[in-house]
């Protein structure tokens, strides 16, 4: 509860009014929603706390049962049956949401209007919605693609994979690839049951702005990714100080448990190729971008927002007020909305982005490696070009990569080239040990046609992380150099555990450098790590979600069990090892239906 609490008014004995409190506007997510209660009355004090925090978030409450109510919340003791004979109705208008008690206070936890379709919300005695029942308000996120890297790491694209896996007949995702392309048809036309990971990747959105959770700091990814350098820079450490409340608003929504029901769900490109409000989204994905560099917290959650509601409807949104039909879209963004479809364009982007210091803080956002804090800095200290940077200021060996490749890393790489890469290192690779292998992973193993930079994953059956990491960086890292191939080393050296290598790579006779990543990765571990490095990162929330709500853990290396959790999660025992090599038995543990890749696209 937010500290700015209004003194509430006691107004006589029987009939104590709740504190009403201050919420800023960002955060009122039920603007310009309408509820109407089911008892509509205050007179139970429970539900007269929920009125009046479902108002201080922005909800009116209707006093009257009328065309202009979104939704009917309803006592946790009251049917169906209930809500139909008071209104004196057979059936429930489709276009209003019908939801439990429960609803406003997990929409408020997760900050976010959420599915109203979620069984969890289920007003009881109320059939499970059936496939392909969809209604403007609890129609399903499922077309939902938000961008998963603050700056830079836009994803685009995404196909499903075009190569016949020829070359890579020994690799997994080809062959996975090839058979999800059916397994999407199938699902497509038998309309799958929605699963428990949809229910994840859903709150795994909600709290999207929020970093990815490292299990333990001590092993895992998220943290070991940076460099000392630009540890204090990303979004990552930014945001470092609300971990705690991810952890726990996690913990709660794992307590949330929801059944199974029936709705599809599609987290694919097609899916989202297909919206008719692409252009809108498209506009409003550049302003989020470009808040989310300038750390704009709240204006970011609600871009996010409005993006992800944008994506969930059928029908072009062109007008204010159909806008702001919309559960997740308030006020200022239904202007835009309007005024985007309009104009083709956003003033407020233009402005935005008008300021001198807003494009040079933009371009140096831009420098592989360089977070808020040091392109502020930079800033700050009068730099204003990559040309004065390059020149005058103090530069990291990182740093002037990123600086003198600026052009090449913001590049996104075609399909065939991550391919190229993934070739020549896999020549390189089984030079020194032909049991070793290399799998292409991140945006290219969800089927991507291009990708911000090469993800590989080096393993070999039956193999121990010390033989792969020293096969790899006593023979063929230096190799790979002296061929030519690899142009830098990039951040490497705040690897602890020494799995993984950053750094830069060039085809031969190409001309652009591109940004690699080898994970090295021992056989026992390579399901959980293939998990981890195919995403998306809210795909990858989402499991770890399912996981720690079934009181397992999962991260890079594997699925764990008999997780022992203090306060505030935290670790107390590292559990035992159920699953690390096979990546679909972890989703069966999981109790999920598998997921290829090019689903994974949230
Ligand atoms: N990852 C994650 N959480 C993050 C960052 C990354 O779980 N915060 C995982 C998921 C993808 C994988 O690591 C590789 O990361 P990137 O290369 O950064 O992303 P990508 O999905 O491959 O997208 P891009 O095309 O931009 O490289
Ligand atoms: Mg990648």
């Amino acid at each position: 509860m937010p500290a700015n609490a209004k003194t509430g008014v006691a107004s006589g004995k029987r009939k104590r009014k709740c504190q009403s409190v201050v919420i800023p506007e960002q955060q009122q997510i039920f603007r310009g929603l309408v509820f109407f209660f089911f008892p509509n009355n205050d007179v139970s004090p429970l539900r007269r706390l929920r009125i009046q925090r479902a108002q201080d978030y922005g909800a009116s409450w209707e006093r009257t049962w009328g065309n202009n109510v979104t939704h009917v919340i309803v006592d946790k003791g009251l049917t169906f049956q209930d809500v139909l004979k008071h209104l004196g109705q057979e059936t429930f208008p489709a276009s209003i949401a019908l939801v439990n008690e429960s609803y406003p206070s997990e929409c408020v936890k997760f900050r976010s209007v959420l599915s109203a379709m979620q069984s969890r919300f289920r007003v009881n005695g109320m059939a499970a919605p059936k496939a392909k029942e969809t209604s403007p308000v609890d129609e399903p996120s499922s077309t939902a693609s938000l961008a998963v890297k603050p700056a830079r790491k836009e994803q685009r694209h995404q196909t499903p994979s075009e190569s016949s896996g020829s070359q890579h007949a020994e690799e997994l995702p080809e062959q996975e690839i090839g058979k999800s392309a059916k397994e999407t048809e199938a699902a497509r036309e038998t309309g799958r049951e929605r699963d428990a990971l949809d229910d994840m990747i859903e709150e795994a959105k909600a709290v999207n702005h929020l970093p990815l959770e490292p299990f333990d700091s001590h092993d895992e990814d998220t943290t070991a990714e940076v460099s000392e350098n630009e540890a204090s820079d990303t979004s990552e450490s930014r945001h470092a100080e609300k971990k705690r409340r991810v952890l726990d608003k996690e913990d709660k929504a794992a307590d949330a448990w929801q059944q199974k029901f029936t709705c599809m769900q599609k987290h694919d490109s097609k899916s989202n190729a297909d919206n008719p409000n692409n252009r809108t989204i498209a506009v409003l994905q550049q302003m989020l971008d470009y808040y989310s560099r300038t750390d704009d917290h709240w204006r970011t959650i609600a871009y996010r927002k409005a993006i992800s509601a944008l994506r969930r409807q059928s029908k072009k949104i062109a007008t204010r007020s159909q806008a702001l039909a919309i559960p997740g879209i308030g006020q200022r963004l239904a202007d835009k909305i309007e005024e985007i479809v309009f104009t083709n364009r956003l003033r407020r982007l233009e402005n935005a982005n008008a300021t001198p210091e807003d494009h040079i803080l933009q371009l140096f956002l831009g420098v592989y490696g360089a977070g808020i804090t040091q392109a502020s800095r930079w800033l700050a200290q009068g730099y204003k070009s990559l040309e004065d940077l390059r020149a005058k200021a103090p530069l990291s060996q990182q740093q002037r990569v990123g600086v003198d490749h600026y052009y090449d890393f913001s590049q996104r790489i075609p399909r065939r080239e991550v391919e190229a890469h993934g070739t020549i290192v896999r020549t390189a690779v089984q030079k020194a040990d032909p049991e070793m292998q290399v799998i292409i992973g991140g945006s290219y193993r969800r089927g991507a046609s291009d990708s911000g930079d090469v993800d590989l994953v080096i393993t070999k059956p039956g193999a121990k992380i010390e033989y792969i990491r020293t096969m790899m960086i006593e023979t063929v890292v230096p190799g790979l150099f002296r061929q030519g191939f690899l142009q830098a080393s990039l951040a490497n050296t705040s690897l602890r555990d020494g799995s993984k290598w950053h750094g830069a790579s060039k085809l031969p006779g190409g001309r652009l450098w591109r940004r690699i990543d080898l994970l090295f990765v021992p056989d026992a571990e390579i399901g959980a790590a293939l998990i981890y490095f195919t995403g998306n990162d809210i795909f990858n929330r989402s499991m770890r979600l399912l996981a720690s709500k079934k009181g397992m853990r999962l991260n890079q290396r594997g699925l764990y069990t008999d997780v022992l959790r203090g306060p505030q999660r935290a670790n107390l025992g590292a559990g035992r090892l159920v699953e690390g090599h096979d990546e679909r038995r972890i989703f069966e543990i999981l109790g999920v239906p598998w997921r290829p890749p090019e689903h994974r696209i949230c």
